[in-house]
């Protein structure tokens, strides 16, 4: 008998996936494909170890699902190595640094509160409290990463790993900079580039691969495939530990339909249509921040050079938190953020950061950012009227069942 309280509330996410403008930077739609290899019987097999090298037998499908998987992201991203197990980016940075550190050496990686994310240092998390965690942050007027500065904290810290990449910067990363501050302290360089590795493949942003001795990556942000993360390097020396890293040291069994997902996902990431794709999901995110700035909001460095940007709402006097939960209740979906110095607990916070991936996907264009900036406006301004909210509320979904979500993307 199907179980008809789990698929009633499926039902349920299914119908606010549609009706909501979905502004969180970190989420997308999967395709169809993508989504019925993730659920498909892939699931019921064991695989633990490596193509070819399995602890379990009737691995030979298994294998030939992994190996396609592992040469489509080597071809997309350019890169010779690749791990494609890892089920999660928390977990694909967890097993990096196990494997290439000990417990208890230094690392030095981007604060918080300046669009780091908690695996990048964070008391509350695994690396902070394994690690001996330094931070860099971003200039206090312009909102940048100062390079001069990230170069005199590594030259004092000395760390032996320095990781780059973020959650909520908005910016270009010079990975090329960052690999000459790491070598001049001799540490190794990570890159996490989960958030806007879709803009990297379709050549968006610069990629990391020549310079980062490993680049982590999840795949389901801009690359618009299932909740997972891949590995990747150009060092035989550093792969060979990356591998013992993943399996056995932190996971154990590889969820194959997710890597048959990915592989999926890869495959619709090498068709041209992802780099127009990619190109208008900058294109969005730049004309969207434009919308708001001229609608009286600040934004962090005054724009964006990716998918993302992030709102500082401390002039608002409404929190991340408040403004979040306001546009929830109109049918636009964002997270709140912690912006630099910020004065409110994380859990609350000043900011709010917005991305474009998601609506891109619905083919809203530059067009439709003027309407939701419109909305997101009108929304501030009326905040404590309700008749108004609700008239508001109906314009958002009468906008929003304009866009369908669309089933394939190649
Ligand atoms: N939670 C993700 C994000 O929203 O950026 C990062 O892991």
């Amino acid at each position: 008998m199907k179980d008809k309280v789990i698929f009633d509330v499926i039902g349920k996410e299914t119908k606010r996936e549609s009706s909501v403008i979905e502004l969180i930077a970190s989420e997308n739609y999967v395709s169809s494909e993508v989504l019925v290899a993730q659920g498909s019987i892939l699931t019921n097999k064991y695989a633990e170890g490596y193509p070819r090298k399995r602890y379990y037998g009737g691995c030979e499908f298994v294998d030939e699902i992994e190996n396609i998987a592992i040469e489509r992201a080597k071809s997309l991203f350019g890169v010779q190595f690749v791990n494609v197990q890892p089920h999660s980016g928390s977990s694909a940075n967890l097993s990096v640094y196990l494997s290439l550190l000990k417990i208890g050496d230094k690392i030095l990686g981007m604060d918080l509160s300046s669009g780091g994310h908690l695996t990048h240092g964070s008391n509350v998390n695994f690396s902070g409290q394994l690690f001996k965690f330094f931070s860099y942050g971003v200039d206090r007027n312009t909102g940048y990463i100062n390079y001069d500065d990230v170069q005199k904290i590594a030259s004092k810290v000395r760390p032996k790993m320095i990781v780059c990449g973020s959650s909520a910067y908005s910016r270009l990363i010079d990975f090329e900079r960052f690999r000459s501050i790491a070598d001049s302290v001799g540490a190794i360089l990570m890159a996490d580039i989960s958030h806007i590795s879709g803009l990297v493949v379709a050549g968006e942003h610069p990629s990391p691969i020549e310079f980062a001795h490993v680049v982590t990556t999840t795949t389901h942000k801009t690359l618009r495939g299932p909740r997972g993360a891949i590995i990747m390097t150009n060092d035989h020396n550093i792969f060979e530990k990356i591998q013992k890293g993943v399996f056995p040291l932190t996971q154990g069994g590889p969820l194959m339909h997710i890597i048959a997902a990915k592989a999926v996902a890869f495959y619709e990431a090498s068709f041209p249509q992802f780099k127009i794709y990619q190109k208008n999901i900058v294109i969005n995110a730049k004309a969207l921040a434009s919308a708001l700035i001229a609608r009286g909001f600040e934004v962090l460095t005054n724009g964006t050079d990716n998918h993302m940007f992030v709102v500082n709402l401390l002039k608002k006097g409404i929190s991340g938190k408040a403004f979040q939960d306001l546009l929830d209740s109109c049918f636009i979906a964002v997270s709140r953020s912690a912006i630099p110095n910020d004065p409110k607990p994380p859990y609350i916070s000043s900011g709010m950061r917005i991305g474009t991936p998601a609506i891109t996907s619905r083919n809203m264009s530059e067009r439709e950012m003027e309407q939701i900036a419109d909305f997101i406006s009108s929304i501030y301004l009326y905040r404590h009227d309700n008749t108004k909210l609700d008239s508001i509320r109906k314009e958002v979904l009468t906008f929003i069942s304009k866009f369908p979500i669309p089933k394939s993307y190649v």
